[in-house]
């Protein structure tokens, strides 16, 4: 039987998932679908043959919804995955889980009064080819133990409502999280360096930023975070270990010899570049839920990469290194 899924915001990638639930992934429907903006996620419903709600939880009630995707904007996820935790569904959140620490705690202690691991967190990166071949190499001694990552987060153009403090917690929380997934390490520090602003910046925002983070045991990476580059996206990772390194390969594509020149296309948003990350992780999620039992990125993951970022956003705000403390991973989480 066919898993049925609510969908919580029709933006940008609430559309591409509900695309991806309805044309890609098999043994799923979404049947229930809300936004804010009511005219688009009507259109939207209308052409899923899913049924419009006019709240978000509306649609976590409805009967005909086994499980829940939240794709609204970020300060609406803690509200949505506490009513659908409340709700006994399991709830797909997209990054980051909420925005501050705090909410991510709320949700964990829900989870776990609950006593079931119902909340998966959007983190995609962990289920790209590329992430997955370096964590391999380093799981496999290739070039030693790590000692510095470089990364690099470019987007083309920020959207509309973005801030500067959305560099870390919108966006770089990606690296937070793949990155602590590959070393297999939390962090202990972080200072956020802010370079010379982009003239191209507008409404105040403070771009580009560099953020540095320490791990438990001592690895030093740099984080390169450009919202506004123009040219397009650009996701770049590089492993320095004690006896090689190890970089993320740049997406496949041809290579073209025209007027001049040898070029490449480079991707001018996440939506292509990780396509293949986000239907494996949708994939493996639709068949944890029918069997009862995530596999995922877990709230816990959520939290500590919100508490990582928040140190971040702090280190910035005061010019100063911030130490990070991660509590104790609860056995529920282990
Ligand atoms: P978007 O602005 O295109 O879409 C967000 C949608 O949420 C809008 O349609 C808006 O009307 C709706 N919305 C806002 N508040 C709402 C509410 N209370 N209830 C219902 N709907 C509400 O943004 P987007 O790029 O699609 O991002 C959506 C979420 O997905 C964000 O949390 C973002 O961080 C995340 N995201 C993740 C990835 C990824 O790589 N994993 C990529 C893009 C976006
Ligand atoms: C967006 O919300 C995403 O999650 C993308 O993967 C990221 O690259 C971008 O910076 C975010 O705004």
């Amino acid at each position: 039987m066919d898993l049925r899924v609510g969908v919580i915001g029709t933006g940008a990638i609430g559309e591409d998932h509900i695309r991806r639930l309805t044309n890609v992934i098999t043994g799923v429907k979404v049947a229930a679908i809300s936004d804010i903006n009511a005219v688009k996620a009507k259109r939207i419903a209308d052409k899923f043959g899913a049924k419009f709600y006019n709240t978000g939880e509306e649609v976590i009630e409805a009967p005909e919804v086994d499980a829940i995707v939240i794709a609204s904007w970020d300060p609406t996820h803690a509200q949505y995955v506490i009513e659908s935790i409340k709700a006994g569904k399991f709830v797909f959140c997209e990054k980051p889980l909420a925005t501050s620490a705090d909410d991510c705690k709320r949700i964990v202690q829900a989870e776990i009064v609950g006593g079931k691991q119902l909340v998966q967190v959007g983190f995609m990166r962990r289920y790209d080819r590329g992430y997955g071949q370096i964590k391999s190499v380093i799981e496999n001694g290739e070039i030693g133990a790590p000692l510095i990552l470089h990364c690099v987060h470019r987007n083309r153009i920020p959207g509309p409502k973005h801030t500067t403090e959305m560099n870390i917690k919108n966006s770089v929380i990606h690296e937070i999280d793949v990155l602590r997934w590959l070393l297999g390490e939390d962090y202990k520090t972080a200072q956020v360096l802010m370079p010379k602003c982009s003239s191209l910046s507008e409404n105040g925002l403070q771009d580009p930023q560099i953020v540095l983070l320490e791990t438990q045991s001592g690895i030093r990476i740099d984080i390169e975070s450009f919202v506004n580059c123009q040219y397009g996206y650009d996701v770049q990772c590089e492993v320095v270990g004690e006896t090689g390194t190890v970089r993320l390969p740049d997406p496949a594509n041809v290579v073209m010899r025209s007027s001049g020149a040898r070029s490449y296309e480079i991707f001018p948003d996440w939506m292509d570049r990780f396509v293949e990350a986000y239907d494996a992780e949708l994939r493996q999620w639709v068949d944890a839920v029918k069997e009862g039992a995530l596999k995922g990125p877990t709230a816990w993951d959520g939290y500590v990469a919100c508490i990582t970022s928040d140190a971040c956003s702090e280190a910035r705000e005061k010019g100063t290194i911030v130490s990070i403390f991660i509590p104790e991973c609860p056995a529920f989480y282990k």
